[in-house]
């Protein structure tokens, strides 16, 4: 049987995977987003249904402030005598900590904080009780570039053993990203090198002690998308898993950019690889180190997906997993209560061009063609008022399709951000408070139209999706669809209902089989 590449869609970067009996998990970065690192359920590898978030409290993901791409950058999730362990790193506050859970969706503790430096941690349980932390030194100049190793006790999250220095990769740049694994006896130490972009790769070293020294395997790199004719590329930041079947598997990031020069727009995405031995136990992922949209499942017994939900009507007192804010949100800009089966955002006086907490609530963009919209009802009185649906990348890079009261006027509005330009391309009269948003996406534009509940669709205009890429914004993320209210610099005095948000993927035929 195949299966389809991504198995996770869209802005889901840096996956980490751990398996307990016939159950696999995942997480993934979230950067300034809240709740933050989404966890998966799957029973194949192949279709993962998000159960939840690991950080859901402010105690444990404090993001006042954090810059677009800062904030939670890549965790690790590992499974040890009945607990899960996530750890991962605060940019921000320039903190490692882990959570831990004894049941994967949930509640997780509050943070250990660790007095430990750098990036991406992760944690190898040695089969002597020993616990490893191994992780990216900092970046600052400050530590030789690579990778550093420690013991650590996870009951007080203190460490027992010095920090060391233990490989530098084979010569890439950014060695990062590692896990350390005990396979066949021997102790791998898996990383990335070559920066998250088109140079990005994996490479694995091995040694007979858990410090090494580490010997490189000579047909590094064991992925790389680097120079290839292929839709994925930037492939990376692997973590293995043994199947329950006994077969091994890669998950990775890899992005699918569009066009040429380059540019992705849905952010770096989880992809699953199978792993091969070599007689001489050195893995490679893939096709010697290719791997593709289509893949063999092997020897894995492949379940059904989730049926994909195109309406959320917010019936319910809590926002389905899918639903992030920007940041620590402000407990008075949202309410699924106040107005029984709406989503009302009060707009405050945070805009979205703003690196803050707007009142917003967002979305993934996951597939290249999607339609979504929403019936906003509305009725701004004050100048500057606003509320509407946008296409968001970061504060800089945004487009939105609005009602906003101008110069005593209601307007619709079309608005395109794109670095320190701006234009609203589009503005016309509109008396009703109810009105229907819509976005239809392909690969390369946005449409974006409105309509009264009654009324014939019309259209406000286009705008590129290139131009919302990490290629031209920057950063780590995706794209986001997002439900926003903001007063423009005071408080907005109108609430903005939100009645409802659909999101129809347009599947081809080959993705719906
Ligand atoms: C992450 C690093 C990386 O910490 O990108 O692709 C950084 N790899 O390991 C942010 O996702």
């Amino acid at each position: 049987m195949n299966y389809r590449n991504p198995v996770i869609s869209g802005f889901h970067p840096d996956p980490s995977v751990c398996r307990v009996g016939s159950d696999y998990y995942l997480v993934t970065s979230s950067f300034e987003y809240f709740p933050g690192v989404p966890i998966f359920h799957s029973k194949d590898m192949v279709h993962w249904q998000q159960i939840g978030h690991c950080l859901t409290r402010e105690s444990q993901l404090p993001l006042q402030k954090a810059g677009s791409s800062n904030g939670i950058f890549a965790p690790t999730l590992r499974h040890y005598n009945g607990r899960f362990y996530m750890i991962t790193t605060n940019v921000t506050i320039r903190k490692n900590f882990y959570v831990t859970s004894e049941n994967a969706e949930g509640p997780w503790s509050e943070p250990v904080w660790l007095d430990w430096d750098g990036i991406d941690p992760s944690l190898m349980f040695d089969e002597d009780g020993k616990v490893y932390i191994t992780g990216t030194g900092e970046f600052d100049g400050s530590e030789k570039a690579g990778i550093y190793q420690a013991e650590i006790d996870l009951v007080t999250g203190q460490l027992c053993s010095p920090r060391r220095f233990v490989w530098g990769g084979t010569g890439g740049a950014f060695p990062e990203g590692p896990h350390l694994y005990r396979i066949f006896d021997t102790y791998y130490l898996m990383i990335s090198e070559g920066g998250t972009e088109y140079g990005h790769m994996v490479t694995i070293a091995r040694s007979d002690s858990p410090y090494g020294p580490f010997e490189s395997n000579p047909s590094n790199p064991i992925l790389s998308h680097r120079s290839r004719q292929s839709s994925i590329h930037a492939t990376g930041h692997a973590d293995l898993i043994q199947a329950e079947d006994g077969s091994w598997w890669a998950v990775c990031l890899g992005i699918r950019p569009i066009g040429y020069p380059y540019r992705h727009h849905l952010g770096r995405e989880t992809f699953l690889a199978p792993v091969r031995w070599s007689d001489d136990k050195w893995p490679t992922i893939g096709e010697l180190g290719i791997i593709d949209e289509v893949m063999n499942a092997g020897t894995l017994t492949l379940g059904q997906g989730e049926q994909w939900c195109e309406r959320d009507d917010f019936n319910k007192s809590m926002l389905a997993h899918s639903w992030n804010f920007l940041r620590n949100p402000s407990a008075d800009d949202w309410s699924l209560v106040e107005r029984a089966g709406w989503l009302t955002l009060h707009g405050s006086a945070i805009t979205l061009n703003e690196a803050d907490s707007p009142a917003f609530v967002g979305r993934r963009q996951q597939h290249f063609a999607c339609s979504v919209s929403t019936l906003l009802e509305f009725e701004p009185n004050h100048d500057g008022e606003e509320a509407g649906l946008t296409v968001y990348m970061n504060e800089q890079f945004h487009y939105e399709i609005a009602l906003v009261h101008q110069a005593g006027r209601r307007n619709v509005i079309l608005r395109r951000r794109i670095g320190s330009l701006w234009k609203e391309s589009f503005v016309s009269e509109y008396s009703d408070s109810r009105i229907i948003f819509g976005i239809e996406a392909d690969a390369s534009s946005y449409r974006f139209t409105f309509a009264t509940e009654v009324g014939e669709k019309h259209i406000a205009g286009e705008a590129e999706c290139c131009l919302l890429a990490t290629e031209v914004a920057g950063g780590f993320t995706g794209v986001f669809f997002g439900l926003y209210a903001t007063g423009n610099g005071k408080p907005c005095q109108a609430p903005a209902y939100f009645d409802r948000f659909d999101y129809i993927p347009v599947l081809n035929t080959d993705e719906k089989g």
